[in-house]
Parts: C-alpha cells; structure tokens; sequence
C-alpha cells in the first residue's frame, strides 16, 4: 500500500481525491492536509494534519511521521484568483511545486502527482482539439506557473529520475465542494443556482466553448495516470486530458431538460477574456494511448448525475434544519 499525503485536500478536487484514496487504499494510508480545517467532511473522515504548502518543513516533518512515499499537491492558486494576487499566485504555485520535487530528488518521498491546468495555453494557441506539444504562451499568472511548472517536472524527471507525473485538468465539474476562484466555476456554481434559484447569471458569455470534465473522470484518470507502469508514462510534462466541450448555453440547455422553467442570464466580466484566450478542445490521444485513458461522462450524463445529487443534498439539508 502507497502511504500518501495529500496537500490541499479540503479543495475541489483535493477533497474528492482524498476519500477515493482512502477506498482504494485504507483511511489509515491516507493523511489529508491543508492550511486549515476548510473542509469538515475531510478533516473527520481520518488523518488530517495542518500543513502549509509554502513549508517546506511543515511537509517534511508530516512525512517523517507518516512514513509518506508519494504526495498529491493539489494546493494551488487558480486563475481568476491568480489575477487578483499575481505574486501570491507565483508564490504559493512555485514554492509548493519546488518543496515536493525536491524532497522527492532528495529520496524523502519516491512518486509526485502534481496537476496542470488547460491555463498553460494562451491566445496563440490552435484552439480546436489543440494538440499534445503546440505553442503555449499563456496570459495569465496560473498559466504561467503551470507552464513553468511543467518544465520543472519534466527536468527533474529527467536529470534527477524523480518520478512525477501530471495531467492539464480541464475544467473540473463536481457537486459536492465548490471550486474556488477559476475561470471555469461558472459551471458549477449553474447547477446549485437552477435547483435553488431556477435562474443563473453567467459571468461567462453564450457562446464561451471550454474543455470540461466530471469529477469522477477527472478522479479516475488521476489514479490511473498513478498506477500507470513508469514506462507508459512517456511524457513527465503533463499529459492533455479531455472528456467534453460546452457553452454556456449548451449546459443551460442540458438543464432544461431536467428544470424546464430554468433561466440564464449572460453578465461577462474579467474572466471572459481568460476564457477566450483557452482552447475550445483538445487532443488527449497520448494519454488514451499511453496509459489506456477513458471518460466516462458527456453532459447529459453529468447533469443527470448531478442534478438527482444536489436535490438529495438540499432536500436533507432542508429536513435536518
Ligand atoms: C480555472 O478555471 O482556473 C481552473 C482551470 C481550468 O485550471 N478550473
């Protein structure tokens, strides 16, 4: 059994991760972390310890005590956020990044999952089903730290055999914690607004195409990429990942036909133009061949998912108070 830590996990994806992890591989194998106790589900449902990503020996002290031998860092600054604090978001990205790939060169830990983002793309980019290796010159702070952060993943493979490996999340649509501060939030947060409210305002314009994916493929192809043999990981960058493309109003349309009466609205902000400058598809046959990769969700799928979910969870939450 891997003994894993994982930091960040009371986010997003990190929380999702945590309980997949703790049944695949036992809760006394899995030590949850983050830089506070954001997340109760995660924080009672085992091991939890208080660690600072930017520490690089709040980490190290955790993984002497637990015996760790691979870390998830699923801490992260993401886009819109990114543009609001730029250094914050250089440094929380960075100095993380560098504390994992060195304790693992320096054989404190032996495997890295560390995600990138479709952020490492920019305006330059082919934005139809853009390939594996393609021009990235991405304009904003988290794309940048992706970016960059791929280079470091793969020469740390390279001179130094750390074994990491990463994937580019596109956006990640999940139901049961909320995003924080991306540019591709807007399709959660629909869902929550057309059960409550039946009316949604998008910061995001109709026509807006985004590479999207449900948790539970982006949760699976995580693990996957993690049990992969080291040799089908041929590439120590990170590997395009794709499930779906939609709009605004292609998602809006999906959940009429669940919520007929629901309504969107369309107020573009300041992450419009982050939205423009990322690809509309993209190409994952690397990861489809090199390590078996396979979605499992469409939209329809998804919003049938997660529409039946969140009416259980507001209906409980409705009876309990
Ligand atoms: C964001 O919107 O910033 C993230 C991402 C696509 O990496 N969800």
């Amino acid at each position: 059994m891997p003994k894993v830590l994982i930091i960040g996990a009371c986010g997003q994806i990190g929380s999702e991760l945590t309980f997949k992890l703790k049944d695949l591989y036992g809760s006394e194998n899995i030590i949850a972390s983050d830089i506070g106790y954001h997340n109760l589900d995660v924080v009672n449902s085992g091991i939890f310890e208080i660690v600072d990503a930017q520490d690089y020996n709040a980490i190290k002290i955790c993984i002497e005590k637990y015996n760790i031998d691979t870390i998830y860092l699923m801490a992260a600054m993401l886009s819109a956020t990114g543009e609001k604090y730029p250094m914050k978001a250089w440094d929380l990205n960075m100095n993380s990044l560098f504390h994992v790939l060195n304790l693992a060169k320096d054989k404190f830990i032996k495997h890295v999952f560390w995600p990138s983002s479709i952020a490492v793309f920019g305006p330059t980019t082919p934005t139809v089903n853009t390939p594996q290796h393609t021009i990235m010159e991405p304009t904003t702070v988290y794309g940048i730290t992706k970016q960059v952060g791929e280079r470091w993943c793969d020469y740390y493979h390279k001179k130094y055999g750390v074994d990491v490996r990463s994937l580019r999340y596109p956006g990640i649509v999940s139901w049961k914690t909320m995003p924080g501060g991306g540019t591709t939030d807007y399709a959660v947060e629909i869902y929550h607004q057309a059960i409550l409210d039946k009316h949604y305002d998008c910061f995001l314009s109709r026509n807006t195409e985004l590479p999207m994916m449900y948790m539970d493929d982006a949760i699976d192809a995580t693990i996957n990429l993690m049990q992969a043999p080291s040799e089908d990981v041929k590439i120590r960058s990170s590997y395009n990942l794709a499930a779906m493309n939609f709009t605004p109003s292609s998602i809006s349309e999906a959940i009429k036909k669940h919520i007929p009466d629901f309504k969107i609205t369309y107020s573009p902000d300041f992450r419009q133009q982050i939205a423009d400058s990322w690809p509309k598809s993209i190409d994952d046959s690397s990861a489809r061949t090199d390590w078996n990769w396979k979605h499992k969700f469409d939209l329809d799928k998804m919003t049938t998912e997660i529409l039946t979910q969140l009416r259980h969870k507001y209906n409980d939450s409705k009876t309990n108070s």
